[in-house]
């Protein structure tokens, strides 16, 4: 092949064949994802789905909390067979023996798979892992991990690809919707020459991209839109202009009728103010408990190892913490320490005018 991989390119080392020898004889196999599933998530999920079912093989697919309703629809378009752990286990699954194997994909780890790790004590069958995440623990059979992947659906593309299953216009729109979810549509860093050369491929496979561009980002509910004008509000400049803080509190919550996953993105949009080097927002859980922190960065400061301060975590532009509190004290607090964190302003523009 003629392309120019990148170093970071870890295909020679990944068994993609090892998870299709553990596929291939198996009948009926039962796939997962992480918890409050995303977009990836899903559409990596639905994608493998409907490439066991182009192989012969009966797939079943379980979450561990309710379908986001923005996602919704790559589940309810392929009469994909689904469990629903959210209220509590399914009575469907009370007997895992029926499956010849389990594969969870786009997380490695147990924390973010609440509950199935005790299901699975008397599971004997392989359980596989597809992943693009660093963070990986060492229960699985066996893993594909490919971290310089900027999604799991571009795992599995590559997966069905060295199985020799045909790019259906049902399995493309699963992983282009699983691609455009973790790269924001292409934008983020993440986003690789191989991503742009997938999605061409899946675009010709038959893939309605103005359908789902249309769902993910012009499908919000009034409310969402309401809190989300009410937070910008909000904002506040600190560090000469460096530092962007935004806040929302039970009243905002109770006043547009909103919740907190409507909060979701909204930290993003100071980012598009020039100086701005780092973005805080603070939410205030209409039902009660700590305040939550959510950080970004464009790069110059690392805001997990800031949030590492208050116990918190996260990568080095997207992190977050929660704190006990009133939202003016941990605001007090947050801004305070953030401020002194990216230390003296110098006063240059980081941009050409
Ligand atoms: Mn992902």
């Amino acid at each position: 092949m003629s392309d120019v991989r990148p170093a970071q390119s870890d295909t020679a080392v990944v068994p993609y064949q090892q998870i299709i020898d553990a596929l291939a004889p198996c009948k009926r196999v039962l796939v997962t994802t992480h918890v409050r599933p995303d977009g990836d998530a899903l559409g990596s999920s639905v994608g493998l789905i409907l490439g066991l079912r182009a192989r012969g093989i009966e797939a079943e697919f379980l979450t561990l909390s309710r379908l986001p309703r923005k996602y919704a629809f790559v589940v309810a378009d392929n009469g994909v067979t689904h469990h629903d752990a959210d209220a509590g286990w399914p009575a469907a699954l009370t007997d895992l023996s029926r499956f010849d194997a389990l594969v969870v994909c786009d997380t490695g780890t147990w924390n973010q798979l609440p509950g199935l790790k005790e299901r699975l004590a008397d599971f004997a069958k392989p359980k596989l892992v597809i992943d693009h995440h660093l963070t990986q623990e060492d229960w699985a059979s066996a893993k594909l991990v490919v971290t310089a992947a900027a999604a799991a659906g571009e795992v599995v593309a590559e997966l069905l690809e060295r199985w020799g299953v045909p790019l259906t216009p049902a399995i493309a729109s699963a992983l282009f919707l699983a691609i455009t979810s973790d790269t924001g549509w292409f934008q983020y860093a993440n986003t690789r020459p191989q991503t742009h050369r997938l999605a061409a491929r899946l675009i010709e496979a038959g893939v309605d991209t103005d359908r789902i561009y249309q769902l993910l980002y012009q499908n919000e509910r009034a409310e969402r839109v309401a809190l989300q004008a009410r937070g910008q509000q909000s904002l506040e400049l600190h560090a000469g202009g460096r530092l962007a803080v935004m806040r929302v509190g039970r009243a905002d919550f109770a006043e547009t009728r909103a919740d907190v996953p409507d909060t979701e993105s909204l930290i993003n949009v100071p980012l598009q103010i020039r100086t701005v080097q780092a973005s805080i927002l603070m939410t205030e859980p209409p039902e009660g408990g700590p305040i939550r922190v959510s950080l970004r960065s464009k790069g110059q400061v690392d805001v997990a190892r800031f949030a590492e301060r208050f116990g918190g975590g996260g990568h080095a532009r997207a992190a977050g913490l929660k704190l006990a509190g009133t939202l003016d004290a941990v605001h007090d607090a947050v801004v305070t320490a953030l401020v002194d964190a990216l230390g003296p302003d110098v006063g240059a523009d980081p941009a050409p005018a």
